[in-house]
């Protein structure tokens, strides 16, 4: 199908493996590959930022093209029209990554020039938190999600915290973008989607998965590290250690791991803190925190945060949020909560010592309702005062990525946003607080959206 065509690929980003399969295939398919762009029918270069190094003479021609142009050729069998797939100036250009990546955003953002700032010149519109999450949007970019997740997950069982957050801050710009993505342009133009990521989105559009993936997925490795970090309270370099040790079963880590308790647990109930739960049984679940925590005192209240707050059909573990008013003791309230849990065997292990760790507000550990067809599940209890009520709630109700941004977005207005309370006039010095500022009254979440100059969110629109 290439006969006659000749092609140059600009070698910046291309990684050798890449370039001979595209120049074995194009041989296979009779072109020609040719060392100069002057007498190329067309110049491949990879959908990447580095391209912007071509020399300005081919910024403006037609015949430089992204190579999921080729994929998609190779893919169909013919050559496909390239119009779309032309890379001019304005498509290479550096787009600002949003500032949920971490470190970055910072530079820009007291320009007020861009239009993603709004009218008070306030960056808030680059952060996620001040956009809605979209429903059902996963269904459009489906296999996109699917492919970008692998790759998040594979990086932060690494430890590479930077690549897997980098993947995450595009998973939910696409999410948010709720409509399909069919071009480069489409995903390219999202916030927080820098071109390197735009190129591995068209790759799956255009050839259905990521090569990346395959390469970092299926090796040995990646399995049994995958295996052993989804063990509840396994880290990514524990699950690492073990590899390098030899390990690659369960069992090997049972007879040689010389784990702590909480990995113990983990192992016991492997499968089933992998298994999602309905909605159902976290409000059954609930229900047993809730009668207990009335029986201690009658002024508790409690709240179901976390993924069920957040409207999710099926959630990872349980967040109960115990609203206590000041002068109860939340080290007791806790302690005579978890006892009456306890006696009627509901919950069933303890992942955190209350006397040991020092916390007395966080509680978490492993319940199961009555009945065979139940699960363990993991279940966290987290007494709160009422004073403290909107900042707790939403910090439970997530999601974390939501969190990350709205406390980010917080700091560019010199406050600090916690678990705990909302602060103004906050002093730093790098990343360092200097003076606290003042605590400003959050009665409820609104007025927490109201202080830092953002629409409310309800908690659906907060599944980032
Ligand atoms: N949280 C956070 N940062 C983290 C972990 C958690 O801000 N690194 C907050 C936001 C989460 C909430 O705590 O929504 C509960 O944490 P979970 O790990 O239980 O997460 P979710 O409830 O959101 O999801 P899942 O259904 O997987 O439990
Ligand atoms: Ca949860």
């Amino acid at each position: 199908m290439f006969s006659g065509i000749k092609f140059y690929f600009h070698p910046a980003k291309f990684s050798k493996g890449r370039l001979n399969v595209f120049t074995t295939q194009v041989k296979n398919h009779c072109g020609i590959v040719v060392e100069s762009s002057e007498e190329a029918t067309y110049v491949i270069v990879e959908e990447s930022c580095d391209t912007l190094s071509l020399p300005t003479s081919l910024w403006h021609e037609d015949r430089v093209l992204g190579s999921v142009w080729l994929s998609k050729c190779l893919k169909e069998k013919l050559v496909v029209e390239f119009q779309q797939f032309r890379i001019t100036k304005p498509s290479l250009k550096r787009l600002t990554s949003s500032p949920e990546s971490a470190g970055a955003g910072t530079s820009e953002s007291g320009s007020n020039k861009s239009p993603d700032y709004d009218s008070r010149g306030q960056t808030s519109k680059k952060y996620a938190c001040s956009q809605p999450s979209l429903k059902n949007s996963e269904a459009c970019n489906a296999a996109v999600l699917d492919q970008l997740q692998k790759l998040a997950d594979v990086y932060r069982a690494r430890g590479d915290q930077w690549r897997a957050h980098g993947y995450e801050k595009a998973i939910s710009a696409i999410r948010r973008h709720g409509k399909e993505i069919t071009s480069f342009e489409d995903v390219a133009s999202l916030e927080g989607v820098g071109c390197k990521m735009a190129a591995k989105v068209m790759e799956v559009i255009t050839t259905g998965s990521l090569r990346k993936v395959e390469e970092l997925c299926t090796t040995e490795e990646s399995r049994v590290v995958d295996l052993f970090s989804n063990i509840w309270g396994a880290g990514p370099s524990a699950a690492h250690t073990w590899y390098t040790k030899g390990y690659r079963s369960l069992e090997d880590l049972i007879k040689n791991g010389n784990l702590t308790k909480q990995q113990q647990i983990g192992i016991k109930y492997y499968n089933e803190f992998l298994d999602r739960m309905s909605r159902k049984e976290v409000e059954e679940i609930g229900q047993k925190v809730t009668e207990s925590a009335k029986e201690v005192n009658s002024s508790l209240t409690t709240m179901l945060c976390g993924s069920y707050r957040r409207g999710k059909q099926t959630c990872g573990d349980v967040d109960v949020v115990v609203l206590k008013p000041q002068q109860l003791n939340s080290k007791q309230i806790l302690t005579s909560i978890l006892s009456r849990l306890k006696d009627t065997v509901f919950i069933t292990d303890d992942l955190v010592s209350l006397e040991k760790n020092g916390n007395q507000r966080k509680y978490l550990g492993v319940c199961k309702l009555p009945g065979d067809e139940h699960k363990h599940r993991r279940l966290d209890i987290f007494v709160v005062p009422q004073t403290e009520s909107a900042c707790a709630i939403m910090h439970y109700t997530g999601s974390a990525l939501f969190n990350r941004s709205i406390r980010l977005l917080a700091q560019t207005k010199n406050m600090h946003l916690s678990e705990h309370r909302l602060c103004a006039g906050v002093v730093r010095q790098g990343k360092e607080i200097v003076d606290e500022g003042q605590v400003l009254s959050t009665p409820t979440e609104e007025s927490i959206f109201k202080h830092l100059d953002l629409e409310y969110r309800p908690p659906e629109e907060r599944d980032h």
